[in-house]
């Protein structure tokens, strides 16, 4: 009698359907669901942007589940859920040049393949000594790199020096294939919580051997995210500080083995020399495909030596 009683009980509560009404007006569907399925408090899903409290199992159903805005992942849960909106996302696009693809109009993801990326930010050493925890248990499908990004508050973009970048900035993310940058499980936006900024935001984007970029222009707010496309016109970037790249396709500047900001003839011989004929995840290899080799110097590296960045 106590199994069929706790079995009605279940019963009932996987059919009950709860809509909350959660904090700024944002309304959530909430299905009970059977206690052996889903996360746990130890466990809980994916869902940035939300904190999980309390002792309810459910899951997220309806259009808000996958919105743009609030990228609560659909999925069982534990907990009511309290609403912690993000200012807004971070949508941007870039290419490397390195290992920009003409063909498929994507970047090779020859690192990914090889198992190469590491599984931590690795921009904690010079030039960047960027001390930032970002780290994942398995590199997810499509990345090509980790990217390092800054955020900039200035009047101009020739005043966005690196004096105005913002507080909490930089921060790690991963490039995709398709010059996506997203947040470390490699689908979603970056979320921008906290963001407060008196003039226009520039964004700063830094590769370990490509040259960085800056937005030339504030960053607009499209619908939730702060937007920008470096890839669609040379003069996306500050002072046109990218290049060609592919039929209409425009990417970052390879070939900077040292990361000084500059392509130059000691990147070849203090970094690509050095390096020659290894594999691995390594500076010289400037087209990103696992190994140091010729084609590295001759089809990244000389053709851009000589430029320097352009990010004030
Ligand atoms: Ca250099
Ligand atoms: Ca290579």
């Amino acid at each position: 009698m106590k199994s069929r009683l706790f079995l009605s009980r279940l019963l009932l509560l996987c059919m009950s359907i709860f809509v909350f009404s959660i904090l700024k007006g944002q309304n959530y569907q909430l299905q009970q669901f059977t206690f052996s399925t889903g996360s746990s408090l130890a466990n809980p899903p994916l869902s940035s942007g939300y904190i999980l409290q309390g002792s309810v199992f459910g899951v997220i159903s309806g259009p808000e589940a996958q919105s743009a805005g609030y990228r609560l992942q659909p999925g069982f849960y534990l907990g009511p859920l309290l609403l912690e909106s993000p200012d807004g996302l971070l949508s941007l696009k870039v290419f490397l040049e390195g290992p920009f693809n003409s063909g498929s109009g994507q970047m090779n993801t020859d690192l990914h393949a090889a198992g190469l990326i590491p599984l931590a930010q690795p921009y904690n050493q010079l030039p960047w000594n960027y001390a930032g925890s970002e780290s994942v248990g398995s590199i997810p499908s499509g990345v090509v790199d980790w990217l390092l990004v800054e955020l900039r508050d200035a009047p101009s973009a020739a005043q966005a020096t690196s004096a105005t970048i913002l507080s909490g900035w930089p921060r790690a993310f991963f490039l995709k294939a398709d010059g996506s940058i997203t947040a470390l499980d490699g689908s979603n936006l970056p979320q921008l919580n906290d963001l407060a900024f008196d003039h226009n935001l520039y964004v700063v984007v830094r590769h370990r051997n490509h040259l960085a970029v800056m937005s030339s222009g504030g960053l607009p707010k499209i619908d939730d995210s702060y937007t920008w496309d470096f890839t669609n016109a040379i003069t996306q970037a500050y002072m046109s500080g990218q290049k060609l790249i592919g039929a209409g396709a425009f990417g970052m500047f390879g070939g900077d083995g040292d990361a000084n900001g500059q392509v130059q003839t000691q990147d070849k011989n203090n970094v690509w020399n050095l390096q020659s004929g290894l594999s691995g995840y390594l500076q010289g290899d400037f087209d990103l495909n696992g190994q140091v080799q010729t084609q590295d110097k001759n089809n990244v590296w000389n053709p851009n030596s000589g430029i320097g960045t352009s990010v004030p």
